[in-house]
């Protein structure tokens, strides 16, 4: 299957009180060139779709518009978790107009997504957290945890190791796949050791860190979060990063999204770098 990794929108976010509203209008334009040209049979869609909690109108008609662009229709399949940016019950809102898209969204952790057609995308078989997606005659098993925290997935933390719960939900989950197809695990979390230069810092939105040995072996791990592209290519585990200049901190990187050929023999990872439209520069000035 042939997948398009992207995560990290922060739609409606400002900068020094600068909307960044029409750059991310010419991302999504380019992001859907990319989609035509590399024939991608679903995008995943690894978080904080939007800045804030409450988002502005425009953020949340820029979001629609996206979807339906991407989607052509319902001829590509979306498959997206909430992070700790979204506000997952307003985000999810509208998951039942976006059915028809092909576009499927996850409002929380353990969900059951009902079998059956999303625009020319099947679900053939679910389980809670995982679905059994077919598309264009290719088939994979896909565990999807939004951001993980104790309200999102309804747990006390309190007398149990994090990274330990979150490798547990996460190998349980894929075990799943009893289905002899590429099992492909999305998830929005922080992995310790992924800490750069513009990257986020470990208790960022209350996230807590795992290790990269606590991620299960699987064919991919689309990962949302970090804004910095990172590899762990031991786990097959990626995070493709945001798509925009967010922080001062980030102009020190290319912004990419990853076009991945999944097999399960092999996960063919491509780079695609996408067009910095308004970069973000610092001056500095000699104060009189
Ligand atoms: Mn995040």
């Amino acid at each position: 299957m042939k997948i398009l990794h992207t995560s990290d929108w922060h739609f409606g976010k400002k900068l020094e009180g600068q909307s960044r509203i029409e750059e991310q209008k010419k991302f999504i334009e380019t992001l859907n060139v990319i989609v035509k040209n590399e024939n991608i049979d679903l995008i995943l869609l690894a978080g904080d779709i939007y800045d804030t909690y409450n988002p502005p109108a425009e953020a949340e008609r820029l979001f629609f518009n996206s979807i339906k662009l991407l989607s052509n229709n319902g001829q590509v399949g979306i498959i997206i978790i909430p992070g700790n940016h979204d506000n997952p019950k307003r985000l999810s809102s509208v998951s039942a107009l976006a059915e028809d898209y092909g576009v499927i969204i996850y409002e929380k952790a353990f969900q059951t997504i009902p079998i059956g057609k999303y625009g020319s995308l099947k679900i053939i078989h679910s389980d809670e957290g995982g679905i059994l997606v077919e598309q264009n005659n290719k088939k994979a098993y896909i565990y999807n945890l939004p951001f993980p925290s104790e309200a999102t997935l309804n747990e006390d933390f309190q007398n149990i190791k994090f990274h330990e719960r979150i490798s547990e939900i996460l190998h349980n989950g894929i075990e799943k796949n009893i289905f002899n197809v590429p099992s492909i695990i999305m998830t929005h979390i922080y992995v310790s050791g992924s800490m750069g230069e513009g990257d986020e810092y470990l208790e960022l939105g209350g996230a807590r860190a795992i290790a990269i040995d606590d991620l299960p072996n699987v064919n991919y791990i689309a990962l949302g979060h970090v804004h910095k592209p990172l590899a762990f290519k031991s786990k097959n585990a990626y995070y493709c990063g945001s798509p925009i200049e967010y922080r001062i901190t980030e102009n020190k990187f290319e912004k990419k999204v990853f076009v991945v050929n999944i097999t399960k023999e092999e996960s063919i990872v491509k780079n695609i770098p996408l067009d910095n439209f308004k970069p973000i520069k610092e001056y500095s000035v000699n104060g009189a």
